[in-house]
């Protein structure tokens, strides 16, 4: 068996950031965990690129874009979407999450999904806080995970033994060709 996997070695790695600027408060400190998670790991600042959108409904179509670019090792994605008394929350969480994931397979690049969907603003805080579980951390080591696994798998190391051509056992080698005399 061979294991493949990736590291936690970010040095010379690109990585594009898309956060919604609804629920400013929890996304804002999402942002910047994350961005403390990849500067930890060796990304250098002028590596990281982010573009703010109005919402967590507006960030697949910015990470497609980004991603389609080739510019970075993986995207990451990052919004707060908080239920409130009307059905709003299923569509632009279930949109969010399905746009994003088509935007990872469109592009063929890493597309980390750090979007908080929760039923309470204290659920997002808790989310959020730097000090307890920050989802911007977790979604920062996730993408590094993610580029150098996929780094991995693209400089050709995971040929499997099945695409070589096998030799046949007994067979006979070729004579070696007769040099041409002038
Ligand atoms: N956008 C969010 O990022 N989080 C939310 O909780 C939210 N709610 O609840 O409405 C939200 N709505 C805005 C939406 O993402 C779009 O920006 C808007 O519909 C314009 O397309």
């Amino acid at each position: 068996m061979k294991l493949r996997k990736g590291s936690h070695d970010a040095t010379g790695l690109r990585f594009g950031i898309v956060v919604a600027k609804f629920n400013k408060f929890v996304t804002s400190k999402l942002l910047s965990s994350c961005v403390e998670g990849l500067t930890k790991q060796g990304v250098k600042d002028d590596d990281i690129e982010v573009v703010r959108v109005p919402g967590a409904f507006e960030i697949p179509l910015v990470a497609r874009a980004m991603a389609r670019t080739k510019r970075f090792d993986a995207m990451i994605c990052l919004g707060a979407i908080i239920r409130g008394g009307t059905p709003h929350f299923d569509y632009i969480s279930a949109e969010t999450s399905r746009g994003i994931g088509q935007a990872a397979l469109d592009a063929d690049v890493p597309i980390i999904f750090g979007v908080l969907t929760t039923h309470t603003i204290a659920q997002a805080i808790e989310r959020s806080e730097p000090t307890k579980f920050n989802r911007g951390g977790e979604a920062a080591r996730s993408a590094i995970e993610m580029a150098t696994v996929m780094r991995l798998l693209r400089a050709g190391e995971g040929t499997p033994p099945s695409a070589e051509v096998p030799r046949v056992r007994g067979a006979k080698k070729r004579a070696p060709r007769k040099r041409k005399t002038a």
